[in-house]
Parts: C-alpha cells; sequence; structure tokens
C-alpha cells in the first residue's frame, strides 16, 4: 500500500509596514506614469551620505555660493523644502541622476520646488536625458514656462520615448539654478524576450516538429534578430536561419540534439541565448499524471509509431499491454507510479511513468499559529475544503489526545492556561484516500490584560512571520 506524504509551507501572512520617511514630502500628485527613480540625500557634519536602493548617483554642478556644503546639489534630494541647491556664480548649473549602465530609463515626469523667495529662477529651466557621458547627445525633455510655488511638489509629466543612462535639470542664465527639491520618474525598458522556448521537444520519429516560438517583446520588434543555431560551439557550429521558430520535417535521429535561439538587438550589449534539447522518440505523445477520487476511473493513454508494443507495470507487476491502460473504480491501493514500457523492433526501448493522485481536499488551511489572552475567546481554524466536497466532508480536533471538536473551526470560551498547545485537525472525506492533517498552535502571552493593544498586535505580528516554521500540512493514510 503506497503512503504519501506532503508537508508545504504555508506563507506568512503579508505585514503591511508603513515607513514614516518622506511621508510629508510624499504628498500631492506624482505623474502620471512611472515610478520615483529613487534618490535620498541627508546632512550631518557638513557632509551629504546619499541612499538609493537601485544605485542611482547624483550628478551636477560642483560646489555652491560661497562653498557652503549646506547648499550643494545634495540639498535639492533631500526631500526637505526648507534646504535648497544654490549654484557658485549665474553661469547656468545643473543637477540630476546617473542611472547606471544599461538602456536606463524613460522618463515620465518630475516633481519640482523652487527656493523659497526664488520662485522666478525656475522660469526656462529644463529637464533633458542623455546617454553619452559627457551629455553632449543631450535632449531637452521639459521646459519650465511659468512659475512654481516653493514648499510643496508642482508635478510635471513628460512624454518622451527614448530611453537616458543620464536625467537632470539644468537652470537658466543668471539664475543660480535655486532649487529646493526635484524627484525624477521613470520606467524600466521591458525586457528583450517574453516568451521562451520550451526547453525539451520530444518528436515521434518521421513527424514534423516546430522549436520555439521566441518571443521578443513588442517595444523591440522592429530592431530584434532570431537566429537558430545546431550544435553551437561544438565546432561543427551551423547557421540553421532565422524567426521566431524553427521547423524540421520528416524528423530522423540524425536531426537530435541542442539548437540555440540567439536574440540580438542593436540597444542591447549582451544576446540572449535559448537552448533547445531535441529528442527524437518512438513515443510520440507520453503518458500524464492523473488525479482521480476513490471509486472514479482513471486513464492512462501513450501514442507511439507504427509497429510500437506496450506493456504498462505498477509496483513491480505487469498489468497490462493496451496503449490505453484504463483503472475503474480507483481503490486506495490504485495510487501511486504507472509505468509504460514502449518497444520497437528498429529502435531502443522506452520507459516512460505517470502518476495517479487524489485531488486536494482542503482548499484553505487554519492559521497554524493563535495567540490569545487568558480568559478571552479564540478559534482555531476554520479549515475549508473545496466547496464541492463540503457536504460530506468531516473534521476532527484532538488536544492532548481528546477530541474537542468535530466541526471545521474550533472555539474556546474563557482561555486558560491550560488550553495552551498544539492542537491537530484531521480532515476527511469518503471520496479521497488520505485525510490531511494540520496542526495548530496556542499561545497564552506571559503578560497581564493590561497591556492594552500593544502587546498582542506586536505578537500578532510575529507569529505570522514565524507562519512558515509553524504551518505543517501532513496527509496521512
Ligand atoms: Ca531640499
Amino acid at each position: 500500500m503506497k503512503k504519501r506524504c506532503r508537508i508545504s509551507t504555508i506563507a506568512a501572512a503579508g505585514l503591511s509596514v508603513a515607513f514614516a520617511l518622506g511621508m510629508a514630502f510624499g504628498a500631492g500628485a506624482q505623474p502620471d506614469e512611472g515610478e520615483w527613480l529613487e534618490v535620498v540625500t541627508t546632512f550631518a557634519d557638513d557632509t551629504w551620505s546619499v541612499d538609493s536602493p537601485e544605485g542611482f548617483e547624483i550628478i551636477g554642478t560642483d560646489s555652491s555660493w560661497g562653498d557652503s556644503p549646506a547648499n550643494y546639489i545634495q540639498a535639492a534630494f533631500d526631500q526637505d523644502f526648507e534646504t535648497f541647491f544654490d549654484a557658485p556664480t549665474g553661469d547656468p548649473a545643473w543637477l540630476g541622476l546617473d542611472l547606471g549602465p544599461g538602456l536606463g530609463r524613460r522618463i515620465t515626469g518630475i516633481r519640482y520646488a523652487p527656493r523659497d523667495g526664488h520662485e522666478d529662477r525656475g522660469v526656462g529651466a529644463t529637464i533633458q536625458g542623455a546617454n553619452e557621458a559627457d551629455l553632449g547627445d543631450a535632449e531637452v525633455l521639459l521646459t519650465l514656462e511659468e512659475e512654481q510655488s516653493s514648499g510643496e511638489w508642482s508635478t510635471f509629466n513628460i512624454d518622451h520615448d527614448d530611453y537616458f543612462r543620464y536625467v537632470f535639470y539644468e537652470g537658466p542664465d543668471d539664475a543660480h539654478t535655486d532649487i529646493s527639491g526635484i524627484e525624477f520618474y521613470g520606467e524600466e525598458p521591458p525586457p528583450l524576450v517574453v516568451t521562451t522556448p520550451d526547453e525539451l521537444v520530444t518528436v515521434g520519429e518521421g513527424a514534423d516538429v516546430t522549436l520555439g516560438p521566441v518571443e521578443v517583446h513588442d517595444e523591440w520588434a522592429d530592431e530584434a534578430e532570431i537566429e537558430w543555431y545546431y550544435a553551437m560551439g561544438t565546432g561543427d557550429e551551423e547557421l540553421l536561419g532565422t524567426g521566431t521558430t524553427w521547423q524540421i520535417s520528416d524528423t530522423s535521429s540524425d536531426d537530435e540534439g541542442i539548437y540555440t535561439a540567439v536574440v540580438s538587438h542593436p540597444m542591447f550589449e549582451d544576446d540572449e541565448e535559448f537552448e533547445v534539447e531535441l529528442v527524437v522518440s518512438i513515443v510520440t505523445s507520453p503518458p500524464e499524471d492523473q488525479e482521480e477520487l476513490l471509486g472514479s476511473d482513471a486513464l492512462f493513454s501513450v501514442t507511439a509509431i507504427d509497429g510500437a508494443t506496450f506493456e504498462w507495470f505498477f509496483e513491480g507487476e505487469s498489468i497490462s499491454e493496451q496503449r490505453i491502460l484504463v483503472i475503474e473504480d480507483i481503490t486506495v491501493d490504485d495510487y501511486g507510479t504507472y509505468t509504460v514500457e514502449v518497444r520497437h523492433e528498429d529502435y531502443t526501448d522506452e520507459e516512460w511513468q505517470a502518476e495517479l493522485r487524489a485531488p486536494d481536499l482542503v482548499e484553505i488551511a487554519p492559521d497554524p499559529v493563535v495567540g490569545v489572552r487568558e480568559g478571552e475567546e479564540v478559534t482555531l481554524g476554520p479549515a475549508l475544503v473545496y466547496s464541492d466536497f463540503e457536504a460530506d466532508a468531516t473534521y476532527s480536533w484532538i488536544f492532548e489526545g481528546t477530541e474537542v471538536s468535530t466541526d471545521p473551526e474550533h472555539v474556546i470560551t474563557d482561555v486558560a492556561r491550560e488550553d495552551e498547545g498544539v492542537y491537530t485537525l484531521t480532515v476527511g472525506h469518503p471520496s479521497f484516500p488520505f485525510d490531511e492533517e494540520f496542526e495548530v498552535e496556542v499561545l497564552i502571552p506571559p503578560f497581564a490584560p493590561a497591556a492594552g493593544g500593544l502587546g498582542l498586535g506586536v505578537l500578532a505580528g510575529a507569529f505570522a512571520l514565524l507562519g512558515g516554521a509553524y504551518g505543517i500540512r501532513r496527509m496521512r493514510k
């Protein structure tokens, strides 16, 4: 008799964590598209430090009016409207971001705030994008035509299709670039390849076969090229052709081997390569795993080229010589792995396997850990089975060897210290070969109820994080 065990980890419940950082300065509308290209600076001991989760770097004019460190360009990235960049001279000054190697970002907008009292100095300023390190190829994406208010963000959308590594604000002539805040927004370029080919393709002798498809993203479709190679890197490498697929007709064993699709695009430094192994087999359609209930029927089917013969085995015993194997009125003993040997006088014998399994009974498992204070009420579970099986499902909650409930959930009123511990729930159904078993641990914090909302709330968060460790789901005979 086969015994099937499965232990699945139940994902920790999502904990929402509110970050206070930047709340006041995040207020107000953002551009319609794109993500904030996040860079936040802080000033201490006359020195700026820069924090950027994606490693963006601040670039721009050195120094400031009177070379005061507090007014360096970093002051426009500190999420503080009181601080500002003040250019060293009246010549046009600039500040922005280096987004690092790669394609950069499509710039979708900015948020901007001028220095208090010098709002007029932003009129005529430009937002520009560039890809060359000396910014020689810079393009103007936006010009600020009007005065904006200080002390709050003014939001601007930018509609421009190109991707830029460098994005920056440049102040107008004779304006000292007085700027208290700037945020840039952008979108990452889509990936070059969106559909990758199957890595293993099996085809019958003499049949036609298609490798792929390899599909590139619409954005890159015009200039992308897909080349198919055979036996790449072996010295006998052969370029077969181009296209999203590669087709082979009247397949023979000579066609077996590794095919490689190479995807290239002028904007991407690195090509992408995908290997496809072609196996020419006498089996053209292998048997597939089946999920069936007790008392129902299962059907395994295998298809092979003409002249093949079949023999099915279960637990080492030969049980059929038909191409299709039917198991009627399934009993507990029928679950397991079935093997079919396929033979042909002209080719090597092949062996394929498929499994007969029971479907899942429980759709939503009970929370594995529950925290409660003494004197309060707590509910364990419920365990929810798939709706088709609700009517005949059975439940048994066991605590310290005694059945305490036969419902999907178990309620404990007026919790006492001795209620603490591990409860086991077993869920069964007459159409299922195996029961499913769950453990729920009740924890009573060791402090007084006077602790108010704080203590238990914190504990609940900790339990959720521990969920993976406690979430034992066991299926047993
Ligand atoms: Ca500032």
